[in-house]
């Protein structure tokens, strides 16, 4: 553990701060548009971003909006709920809602004067921004496959249960945007899993079903996977230390997927989590925080210190993880058997950003057939419950608002990520979400002109090496780099179960296309049957892969 003197400027933010108080209150009360520094720090634990519009910025004007983030486990939403979150885009926001890669729902630019509002609504709605960011444990996701089989039902009930035992216990949360009034016990109120500098950095949770890795599980500080005996859950296989994000300017940051720990009982579940959580929060690096997330304690560590500490913190000891097989990484798009009698949707959403006319049809189906919502780790929804009976109507709402079915788009457009940079993120280097029609309609013009028009492969998106749309997994992640320029790595996999390899760090967004025409060449020329893209990349090596650039056959 570091000592007092070694901590960062943000550990004593944190501790200055009383239990996420800080001087929030006071400064909502202030005329100016924007948070202190340390406040901006203690603002994030509430959900709430402080952020410039960079476009602004640009033309001299600084414009302070806030992203604010709602958590929402596994991304269940009641329609009542949905409908809600789209008033409040209108009322607050900036007319759109983003689904989130972790089944989260965005609110942009929303002004200062109107948090209070936008929180407080949320929560007479039973939804809350509490800990959607900051350093604690992030949202939990899960898959959000609303198939009637028991295990997926559990994981679901696990993955809300987890959540709200894991939420901070602080009452700043209700004082700042419910009472608006300084409680007189705050000086005395414990936070008993968190302490008073919370944990070193975020934390990340994710259930995935045996064989789906739809929320890709390996990418989280902790990944939960049922092991069954047919539909009856007999324990849960724990993976620790996941994690992509790369810092800019520290070259010894990396990403990695989390290792297969142990295999915990279902009644041992919980705490289990939590025990992992306390290891992070005891042993995490809190002097500096691009080093500070639990996978590089499982990299100094190791797996097997890494499981005795858990077993110590839980008196018990845990059996080896259970081998684990994925067939399944795609979202659950298209219409889809939900039980006997209804089924469900999955759409589309470019980029997660629910807005314009899709935004206008989703409201018109939510209010007409009350469907549960959910949102996917893929930044797409889910409509879930519909009497097999009115799927035609629903069809036609679509049609007439001119929404694609997922069939409709081209693989490349159907299983796409990519991030919002900018104008909002302040940490983007280059644009993402914006420029991902242009990226995406280069990649199909190139695939159709090698003749590889159709191939299904996972393209992801992000503005700076920090990995929001979980590009290293994906079989091509094109990531941001310095001005408009891109690295391209091949290789990930289409079931997120790999880390892609660099193939290149100099890319112009214009030239990614044909960046790339080299390796479908490649792939064209030497794949094996059935064999996608990113296996295949990953089969070669990208030592060939640059060969078969340097060669640049037509
Ligand atoms: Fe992220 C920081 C957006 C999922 C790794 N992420 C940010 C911030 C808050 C920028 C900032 O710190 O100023 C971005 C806000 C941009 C904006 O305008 O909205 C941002 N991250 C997002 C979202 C909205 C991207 C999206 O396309 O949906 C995702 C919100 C998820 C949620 O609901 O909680 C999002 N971020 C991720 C993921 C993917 C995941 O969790 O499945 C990762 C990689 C996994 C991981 O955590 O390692 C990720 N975000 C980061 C990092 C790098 C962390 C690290 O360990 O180095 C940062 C930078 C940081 O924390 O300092 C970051
Ligand atoms: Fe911002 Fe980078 Fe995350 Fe994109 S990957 S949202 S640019 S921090």
């Amino acid at each position: 553990m570091s000592t007092q003197s070694e901590r960062s400027s943000v550990e004593r933010v944190k501790e200055q701060s009383r239990h996420l108080r800080g001087a929030i209150l006071e400064e909502l009360e202030l005329p100016t548009p924007n948070f202190s520094k340390e406040t901006v720090q203690i603002l994030k634990f509430h959900g709430v971003y402080q952020q410039t519009d960079r476009d602004a910025r640009k033309a001299g004007v600084t414009g302070y909006g806030s992203m604010v983030r709602v958590g929402i486990p596994g991304g269940v939403l009641s329609p009542e709920q949905y409908l809600l979150l789209d008033r409040l885009a209108d009322e607050v926001g900036d007319g759109g809602l983003r689904i989130t890669t972790r089944q989260d729902a965005q609110f942009h630019r929303t002004r200062k004067a109107d948090l209070r509002y936008l929180i407080s609504t949320l929560n007479s709605n039973l939804l809350t921004t509490l800990a959607a960011c900051g350093d604690v444990v992030r949202n939990t996701t899960c898959c959000p496959a609303p198939h009637s089989d028991p295990v997926r039902a559990e994981l679901q009930r696990r993955a809300l249960a987890l959540s709200r035992r894991l939420k901070p216990k602080t009452r700043a949360y209700y004082e700042i945007w419910m009472d608006g009034e300084k409680a007189a016990a705050a000086e005395t109120e414990e936070e008993p899993l968190y302490g008073d500098c919370y944990l070193p950095r975020k934390f990340k949770i994710g259930f995935a079903p045996p064989g789906d890795n739809c929320i890709d599980v390996y990418s989280n500080d902790v990944g939960l996977v049922p092991v069954c005996r047919g539909e009856t859950i007999q324990a849960y296989t724990l993976l620790a230390g996941g994690g992509l994000g790369m810092s800019p300017g520290a070259k010894a940051t990396h990403p990695r997927l989390a290792d297969p720990i142990c295999t915990v009982p279902p009644e041992l579940l919980e705490d289990a989590v939590e025990a992992c959580v306390t290891i992070h929060r005891d042993y995490g690096n809190r002097s500096n925080r691009k080093f500070a997330r639990l996978k590089y304690v499982l990299e100094d560590w190791g797996v097997e210190r890494f499981r005795k500490e858990l077993e110590a913190r839980l008196g018990t000891e845990l059996a080896p993880p259970a081998k684990l097989e994925w067939n399944k990484g795609a979202d659950h798009l298209g219409w889809q058997r939900q039980d006997d009698t209804c089924l469900y949707l999955g759409l589309h959403v470019p980029s997660g950003r629910i807005r314009g006319p899709l935004r206008d049809c989703l409201r018109e189906i939510v209010s007409e057939f009350q469907p549960g919502v959910r949102f996917t780790c893929h930044q797409n929804v889910l409509l879930t419950g519909i009497p097999a009976d009115r799927r035609a109507e629903i069809d036609n709402l679509l049609r007439r608002y001119g929404a694609s079915m997922p069939s409709e788009l081209p693989p490349v457009i159907q299983e796409a990520l990519a991030c919002p940079a900018l104008p909002t993120c302040g940490l983007a280097i280059t644009e993402a979400e914006r420029a991902m029609p242009d990226i995406l309609a280069d990649i199909e013009r190139t695939l159709r002109e090698v003749g590889l028009d159709g191939l299904p492969v996972t393209v992801r998106v992000t503005g700076c090496p920090n990995g929001c749309a979980r590009p290293y997994t994906a079989e091509i992640g094109i990531v941001g780099q310095s001005v408009d320029m891109y690295a391209l790595y091949l290789g990930g996999s289409h079931l997120s179960l790999r880390i892609g390899a660099l193939f290149t760090d100099r890319v112009r967004r214009e030239e990614i296309g044909a960046a790339l025409r080299s390796a479908f060449v490649l792939f064209r020329e030497r794949r094996n049957p059935g064999e996608r893209f990113g296996d295949f990349c990953h089969r070669v090596g990208v030592a060939a892969l640059r060969g078969a650039a340097v060669e640049a056959p037509a």
